[in-house]
């Protein structure tokens, strides 16, 4: 009896340890195609925004299609990150999990490393996911991107209902490429939260359905079920046209494709 509990004993000490090993391989993201890396981090909250709990005016009755109808909508407190992932971020991320490096966009080849307050671009969706559970955090959902850029008053852009010239990276004005994260403060949102208009897309948590404004609950919209051909997007990029930086524009991308303009902010919250 003895015999046989150690015996048992060495070979679960074996499974074990056969299956940390494999769990450290699949955790290194074997190469940037794996399932991503366990959060290594607590979320450091003094980079990012609070969003408080309550209602806000999502979508709107006389745009697109797939922003109709103007509904209220409550999401719970949660937070944002203030600019968008950095080079330097996404590299660190890299770095400890094995993760590959992006690619160079065409218009700059040191980009990644020449760069590292620019924010990072041709990422797929499950890299800005892989890095937001790294960092201990989240991608936002498309209401919480909406409600982060637009406050409660329902303005137009982030900053308030008129456009203004330097408050937003986007098509080509006031820099050619990418901006370093933050640099247009007078275009940040209600809760200060910068560039959610222009500079890069961002990559939301939810799969993109048109119909979904219409579809959704009323509190704390999850995204659809899915799946569907694409993940969200969101606020326009740098060669983007203005009307992409409105609050309520948006936008799909397929979740493996990665794209010179696109890349990704994190959100947190308590259980979440
Ligand atoms: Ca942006």
């Amino acid at each position: 009896m003895r015999g046989r509990e150690t015996r048992g004993m060495r070979l679960g000490l074996r499974w074990i340890l056969a299956a940390a090993a494999m769990a450290a391989l699949l955790d290194a993201g074997c190469g940037g195609g794996g399932p991503g890396a366990k959060p290594r981090n607590s979320p450091d909250l003094s980079t990012m925004v609070r969003v408080p709990a309550g209602e806000f005016l999502r979508g709107r009755d006389d745009g697109d299609p797939d922003e109709r109808p103007a509904r209220r909508v409550w999401l719970d407190e949660f937070y944002v990150d203030r600019t968008e992932v950095t080079n330097r971020d996404f590299r660190a991320f890299c770095d400890a999990t094995r993760y590959l490096y992006p690619s160079n966009p065409s218009f700059d080849p040191g980009y990644l490393v020449d760069k590292p307050d620019h924010p990072v671009v041709n990422i797929t969706w499950e890299q800005a996911r892989a890095y937001c559970a790294w960092a201990g955090k989240r991608l936002p959902t498309e209401a919480e991107w909406e409600k982060a850029a637009r406050g409660t008053d329902g303005r137009l852009y982030p900053w308030g209902n008129s456009w203004g010239d330097s408050l937003a990276n986007i098509h080509g004005q006031p820099f050619d490429r990418t901006a370093p994260v933050g640099s247009l403060r007078q275009g940040g949102s209600p809760y200060g939260v910068l560039d959610l208009a222009g500079n890069v897309w961002e990559w939301c948590a939810d799969w993109y359905l048109l119909e979904y404004y219409a579809q959704a609950p009323n509190r704390n919209p999850p995204g659809p079920a899915g799946p569907t051909p694409w993940r969200v997007v969101r606020g326009g990029g740098f060669t983007s046209p203005r009307s992409d930086a409105e609050t309520m524009n948006r936008s799909k991308n397929d979740p493996s494709l990665v794209i010179h303009h696109l890349g990704c902010r994190c959100a947190w919250s308590k259980g979440r």
